[in-house]
């Protein structure tokens, strides 16, 4: 399969992340996409293209107009209030507080646009979200122009941004975009299965109430993990998206054979909802070494996860999310890829 991949990317970097009352490094790194694009080279998955330039129109579908404003100034906007450095908002409108009237001053707008504190802007931050934009709306077209799979490997990750906020190192996102691409593109039923370790908690919000894009996701459960206010086993949609949302919540230290049930869970839902394409939200932070991650999954595991996928018979875009095991992240995720092109 073919993979697209823009070095955009790596503006967005050096930025740091709150952890556990320390101002960290953070773990969403460029050297991420690399150790990625490497193992693509090494194991010759496929050609690596450059992505197309695409205007925000599809983006627009997903997204509000004033979000996606937001995004491509914020850092300017930090800058020109006499900050410098990393831009990261420390102030939420929770309930109890209005979220109904915008602030003006930009440390109360990256408040008002995001849920947590996991979306630094630096200077080079909406660079490399268009490019991961452009990176998923290139591969979506290479799958509604009739190729059997594609790979955007793009980065920063997409599944916790949701219409108007970003967080949890989200901001536009892109899985989404792709499966509405994919919709304009007149596949008339999209599934998008998220095996990420974390919720895709904007996905959900996102096609939430939408009876065209089935969303299904394996993750953390979140009584005890990121982004804990989301991603429960009860929510399954509403009104025209009624029962078009699965949530497969596990407890920590999962290994293949829990996790493995679930991913048949889902499987079987996706089947059920008869898609024409298939949108594979791919993180490997499920992997037993990764730092954020507490579910056990082997590196041997993941060929297998690509087989059961490829056993769904559909057209499959994969997207890349999560995964913070940098050294393990290629073999990682390029064996879901290659699981998928020799299932057993
Ligand atoms: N103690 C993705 O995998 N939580 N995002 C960090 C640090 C944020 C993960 C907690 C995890 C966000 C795309
Ligand atoms: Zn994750």
């Amino acid at each position: 399969m073919k993979t697209v991949f823009s070095p955009h990317h790596a503006g967005h970097g050096d930025h740091a992340e709150l952890v556990a009352g320390a101002i960290l490094p953070a773990y969403e790194r460029p050297e991420r996409a690399g150790m990625i694009r490497a193992r693509v080279e090494e194991v010759g998955l496929g050609a690596i293209l450059p992505p197309e330039e695409h205007g925000l129109e599809t983006a627009r579908k997903i997204h509000a107009d004033d979000y996606l404003d937001f995004l491509q100034t914020a850092h300017d906007r930090w800058l020109a209030r006499g900050n410098s450095g990393v831009a990261l908002p420390f102030v939420w409108p929770r309930p109890g507080l209005r979220a109904d009237t915008p602030p003006e001053d930009i440390e109360g707008l990256l408040g008002h646009y995001s849920f947590d504190g996991g979306a630094p802007f630096v200077a080079g931050t909406w660079a490399a979200v268009k490019a991961a934009h452009d990176v998923a709306l290139t591969a979506a077209g290479l799958v509604a122009g009739g190729e059997r799979a594609a790979f955007a490997l793009g980065r920063p990750p997409g599944h916790h941004a949701g219409r108007g906020f970003a967080g949890g190192y989200c901001y536009i996102n892109n899985a989404a975009v792709a499966a509405q691409a994919l919709r304009d593109h007149g596949v008339r039923r999209v599934a998008i299965l998220d095996i990420d370790y974390h919720h895709g908690n904007g996905t959900q919000e996102i096609f939430y109430g939408r009876g065209d894009v089935f969303v299904a996701s394996i993750h953390a459960d979140p009584r005890m993990e990121f982004p804990y206010f989301l991603g429960h086993a009860d929510e399954r949609g509403e009104a025209d998206g009624a029962e078009t949302t699965l949530n497969v919540p596990l407890p920590h230290e999962t290994d293949w054979s829990a996790w493995s049930s679930g991913l048949e869970e889902a499987c079987r839902a996706v089947a059920a909802f008869a898609p024409d394409s298939l949108v594979v939200s791919l993180g490997t932070d499920t992997y037993r070494g990764d730092p954020l991650g507490r579910f056990r999954l082997e590196t041997t595991d993941f060929p297998r996860i690509g087989a059961r996928l490829a056993r769904m018979g559909l057209a499959t875009l994969f997207v890349m999310e999560g995964g913070y095991a940098v050294e393990e992240i290629g073999v990682n995720a390029v064996g879901v890829l290659t699981g998928f092109e020799q299932p057993r």
